[in-house]
């Protein structure tokens, strides 16, 4: 990783299973579980939602990854035997809670997919506003052959990526995505070589970052609800975010530097 990143002062960096280190605008998170391949306990998944609500001063976009071989190999199993209806009921909240702390936080997040991206772990994955994956990602849904179903957002933000068609399929049957496949069906965004992951989400990660912090909340946060709104009511949301976010002095300021030939052209950063 780049040197320059710093681990995390104070709570962020009393986590126990969340690595989290900054550079400046960018915050990397990592799950740091690896001898369990990054299985998502209740103590991960309040770290998680910790982690987004405590973001450093002056974070404008985060990356989450996981070390070790795999991304996250979901739900830890060993806490499912625990869980009675009513627990079962509180603790996919409280996974809705967290996750949704990730996708409407303050920042965009990009998350870097690599070896198993299962289950709650592709729940987490499809939580984030970008996903960069390596040609060793595989994705599997196997809660149909664990007896269980997803719990942690994952049948409302999954087949918005890939479809319910796809989605059913992979938890009927157990079957597996490879990263092709994955990204084929719209499971990542990008697809990079081995050990590419990281350094290409950093690099979008700044790029993000330079963006007016306004535009990147309309972005994350308006988009995805007014694409759920019938086109009537989202035209409406969709002028007032608009009137909004050229009104902001960065607008201005930005629409300015290209007229006076300060800015790039699309495609061509300065
Ligand atoms: C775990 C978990 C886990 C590994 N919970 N402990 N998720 C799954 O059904 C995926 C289950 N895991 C696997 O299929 C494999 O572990 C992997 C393909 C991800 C990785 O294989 P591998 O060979 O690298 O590792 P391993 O030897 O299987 O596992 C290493 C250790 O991690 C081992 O523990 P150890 O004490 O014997 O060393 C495993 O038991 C442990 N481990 N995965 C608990 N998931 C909100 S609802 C979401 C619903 C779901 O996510 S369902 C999908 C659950």
């Amino acid at each position: 990783m780049n040197d320059d990143f710093r681990p995390a002062e104070g709570l962020l960096g009393r986590l126990t299973m969340l690595r989290v280190d900054s550079d400046g605008p960018v915050v990397h998170i990592r799950l740091n579980r690896p001898d369990k391949r990054n299985a998502l306990s209740e103590t991960l998944v309040r770290e998680i939602e910790t982690a987004f609500v405590h973001l450093p001063a002056g974070a404008r976009a985060a990356v989450i990854s996981g070390e070790g071989a795999h991304f996250c190999a979901g739900l830890d199993l060993s806490e499912v035997t625990e869980q009675t209806v009513a627990t079962g009921i509180l603790h996919s909240r409280m996974w809705h809670a967290a996750f949704d702390r990730v996708q409407f936080g303050p920042v965009p997040v990009i998350a870097v997919l690599h070896g198993a991206v299962v289950g709650g772990g592709l729940e987490l994955a499809a939580t984030a506003h970008l996903r960069v994956a390596e040609r060793s990602a595989f994705y599997g849904l196997p809660e149909g052959q664990r007896g269980i179903f997803v719990g942690g957002s994952g049948s409302a933000r999954i087949p918005r990526l890939m479809g319910v068609a796809r989605m059913t399929d992979l938890m009927l049957t157990g079957r597996v995505f490879d990263s092709a496949e994955g990204q084929a069906a719209g499971l990542s965004n990008y697809l990079v070589g081995d050990g590419e992951g990281l350094p290409k989400a950093l690099a979008l990660a700044r790029q993000v970052a330079s963006n007016a912090p306004l535009s990147n909340f309309a972005i994350t946060q308006a988009l995805p609800r007014i694409a759920e709104m019938a086109p009537a009511e989202g035209l409406f949301v969709e002028s007032l975010m608009a009137a909004i976010a050229q009104g902001d002095d960065a607008a201005k300021q930005r629409v300015r530097d290209f007229l006076d030939k300060r800015a790039g052209k699309v495609g061509v950063r300065p």
